[in-house]
């Protein structure tokens, strides 16, 4: 689903369902994209069948927050993250200025993700007013409520953590990628994360200020390990049904964390 207004991007959502769901998982996503504070003037439903191809079953990241009170707090501890995770720091420190900016080229948020080349930093998506958008991902049945429950044990009971893992969960199985980094385009919604395939989700409550309405996905790749039509066919087209939760853990300071963590930092 997507819903927009006046062009611009409102929401989106993906979903993986049996047939017999279709009309009733149809008529969530309306009344999601119709929850939105602006009333959209376009609501598309594109429904594929996804054929003979079986989704490929993947296990959910782990999960831990990392304390940051603040943006400040919560930028500084993302860029260090992605360091971690062997993004250079120039690479990392312009996708979060890009995102804070609007990253499409007329400064809009993008309905999409920006696909940027870990070490220097370049956009790589084909269409930078749109990004490339994840498509094809969704929890079982049985992880969904396994997931619920052990988020919610952890104080994490808002639908948008969980699309989210499902989505980093799949991105970090793309071809070539060394890390993501989103937070919200919701002025209401603070939170965003890192996610690599050796750190996992990692959340952070703060990366932008209450009622900032800038947010977005940066996907860092390594541009010697992938060919960018094989990034894009994955994650566009790739089914990815996930199958079984990770290890959410309570809330932690950075320090405790990267300590136990001791990979080079990318201090490029
Ligand atoms: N594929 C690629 N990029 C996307 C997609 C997608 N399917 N959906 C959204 N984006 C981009 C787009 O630029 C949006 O502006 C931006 O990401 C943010 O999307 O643990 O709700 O749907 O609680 O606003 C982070 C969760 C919430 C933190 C992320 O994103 C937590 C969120 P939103
Ligand atoms: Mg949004």
């Amino acid at each position: 689903m997507h819903a927009s207004h006046h062009k611009q991007h409102l929401s989106g959502a993906e979903r993986i369902v049996a047939a017999e769901k279709i009309e009733s998982v149809a008529t969530e996503l309306v009344q999601r994209a119709q929850s939105k504070g602006c009333p959209p003037d376009r609501i598309s439903i594109t429904i594929d069948a996804l054929g003979d191809r079986m989704p490929r079953a993947l296990q959910a990241l782990d999960v831990i927050t990392l304390t940051a009170p603040d943006s400040d707090s919560g930028r500084s501890i993302a860029l260090t993250a992605l360091q971690h995770a062997g993004v250079s720091f120039h690479a990392a420190r312009k996708a979060i200025t890009d995102i804070s900016r609007g990253a499409s080229p007329s400064g809009q948020v993008m309905r999409g993700a920006m696909i940027v080349d870990a070490e220097s930093g370049s956009r790589l998506e084909p269409d930078q007013e749109r990004g490339v958008r994840a498509s094809r991902f969704d929890w079982s049945d049985e992880a969904k409520d396994d997931i619920k429950r052990k988020l919610s044990a952890i104080g994490l009971m808002h639908f948008r953590t969980r699309e989210a893992l499902a989505l980093a969960t799949k991105i970090t199985h793309a071809p070539g990628i060394v890390a993501e980094l989103c937070w919200s385009d919701d002025p209401e919604y603070t939170a965003g994360y890192v996610a690599s395939p050796g750190m996992g989700y990692v959340r952070l409550s703060h990366l932008k200020k209450s009622g900032d309405s800038n947010g977005g996905r940066a996907f860092f790749v390594n541009a010697e390990s992938f060919t960018l039509a094989e990034f894009i066919e994955y994650v566009h087209q790739e089914p990815v049904l996930i199958v079984e939760t990770g290890n959410c853990r309570q809330e932690t300071t950075a320090e405790i964390f990267f300590a136990g963590h001791p990979t080079h930092l990318n201090t490029r």
